[in-house]
């Protein structure tokens, strides 16, 4: 959603950056659970093109399938199946009933079912805070709002018509319209009384009906605009089996945790903010050591993670938060890199081929722990800004290269990995590692048998798991 809200977000962004010195960066062992699924996010994907591609997905490791809003909401001037352009349609609902511009409730049961047979479960994408603006409901008879809806035609299911001015107001945030900037209410979002013991049947209602057609999971849009207590009554009705989270993109850390009491996770726009100052021009990489652990990133066992997701994507919003074409792939290594959180891959990133290896590392890797290794440890000049080494346990590692350089040198250590050799997943090439004379583990291979230490490309980052 939130194509509505940019100009928020536009102010929102200035989290407070923490610089963290190269002394200061952890050197923390971690002993913690495997990570969880990887989702790959259908975004705005007609959902018999998703059935079409369910082979490539299986293929690329995905576990879980996110579709984007399957119920009904106003129709499309562009063909949903073939273009992004109004995307955002999807996120206003007009009713609680499937069958929508992406395919009726027939094509939701058929991608469903055929991904099951895969071994793929399916989350559905649910807006329960709002319904479609009203100039966009289709009005032949020039009904008064809110009588051309199919559903609620009572202005008591919706809070008094006034734009949101102040995030910092929890109780505005909760109860006003999510409105575009210099719009009236009128061009906003109508924001339903969730609070109503009706209103939350209904709801409860379509929850029920979407897992009884055989969705595994949810992911709730604009969570943070629900009340707590009116989404926890709503929630009753999830069966303890299924995965669910909810989208609170918090100004910060503490406002996202404040969720994490009624969504057993949430989407982690704290890493992303991280994620993204790492990479711009003068970052650094090495702040992306362990960033929970100052609050720049949700606890991994908490947190969706992501470099960049469709709100991020779309244009005209978020623009903080845009990547670079070269730096993305490396930030989405980065997300599958890690031990922790559960990866959410844009349909769009899904397939490039770094983001591929990484997809792949990350299910070789399950279940090794993780530590972030200090650069000169490894090799001389290598403790830098530019470079991230991602061990994982004794079986893998990661480097991310985000200079526009080359970063070459003859000789490294490699002091966590066993002494054999490892295959790089995106290029197709061997580390090997063996024990020097002095009894420390070295690259005594990079590539061909001439040369060892470590020769990275710019903008690269390789993915190594043992042969
Ligand atoms: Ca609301």
């Amino acid at each position: 959603m939130y194509k509505s809200i940019r100009s928020f977000y536009k102010k929102c962004t200035t989290f407070v950056a923490i610089c963290l010195i190269a002394s200061t960066i952890a050197l923390t062992s971690y002993t913690l659970p495997a990570k969880a699924d990887l989702i790959y996010h259908a975004f705005d994907e007609c959902f018999a093109n998703v059935k079409a591609k369910l082979p490539q997905i299986k293929a690329a490791g995905y576990d879980y399938i996110q579709l984007s809003p399957a119920n009904k909401t106003i129709s499309r001037e562009d063909d949903a199946c073939t273009s992004d352009k109004y995307w955002y349609f999807q996120y206003q609902p007009l009713d609680y009933v499937l069958g929508g511009n992406l395919g009726n409730e027939q094509d939701v049961k058929d991608v469903i079912n055929a991904a099951h047979e895969q071994g793929i479960k399916v989350i559905a994408d649910v807006v329960l805070n709002h319904l479609a603006k009203y100039k966009n409901v289709p009005n032949e008879d020039n009904k008064p709002f809110p009588e051309a809806y199919p559903i609620y035609q009572s202005r008591e299911y919706f809070h008094d018509g006034a734009c949101i001015q102040n995030y910092n107001n929890p109780s505005e945030v909760t109860d006003k319209w999510l409105c575009d900037q210099g719009d009236g209410y009128e061009g906003g979002l109508p924001d339903l009384k969730t609070e109503l013991p009706y209103v939350q049947q209904q709801d409860q209602n379509y929850l029920k009906h979407l897992f009884d057609i055989g969705f595994d999971g949810l992911r709730f849009d604009a969570a943070k605009h629900i009340p707590q207590e009116d989404m926890q009554k709503i929630l009753a009705v999830i069966p303890e089996d299924k995965f669910y989270y909810g989208e609170v993109i918090g100004q910060s850390y503490d406002e996202s945790m404040s969720y994490i009491s009624v969504y057993p996770k949430l989407s982690d726009f704290q890493l992303v903010n991280t994620l993204k100052d790492a990479f711009n021009i003068g970052g650094d990489l090495r702040s992306l050591v362990n960033p929970s652990d100052t609050k720049r990133a949700l606890p991994g066992k908490d947190a969706v993670i992501f470099a960049r997701n469709h709100d991020t994507w779309a244009p005209g919003q978020f623009d903080n938060w845009k990547f670079d074409d070269g730096d993305l792939p490396l930030a989405t290594a980065y997300v599958l890199a890690i031990k922790e959180g559960t990866p959410l891959i844009l349909n769009f990133d899904a397939f490039n081929p770094t983001v591929v290896a990484a997809s792949q590392f990350n299910k070789k890797m399950l279940g090794q722990p993780q530590y972030f290794r200090k650069g000169n440890e490894i090799a001389q000049g290598a403790n830098i800004p530019n470079l991230l080494f991602i061990e994982r346990g004794d079986k893998g590692i990661a480097m991310i290269n985000k200079s526009g350089g080359t970063f070459d040198v003859k000789a490294a250590k490699m002091p966590a990995l066993e002494v054999g050799c490892y295959d790089e997943l995106q290029y197709n090439f061997k580390m090997c590692v063996d024990k020097g004379g002095d009894g420390q583990k070295y690259i005594t291979q990079w590539g061909s048998p001439e040369r060892g230490g470590i020769q990275i490309g710019p903008r690269t980052a390789l993915l190594f798991v043992k042969d």
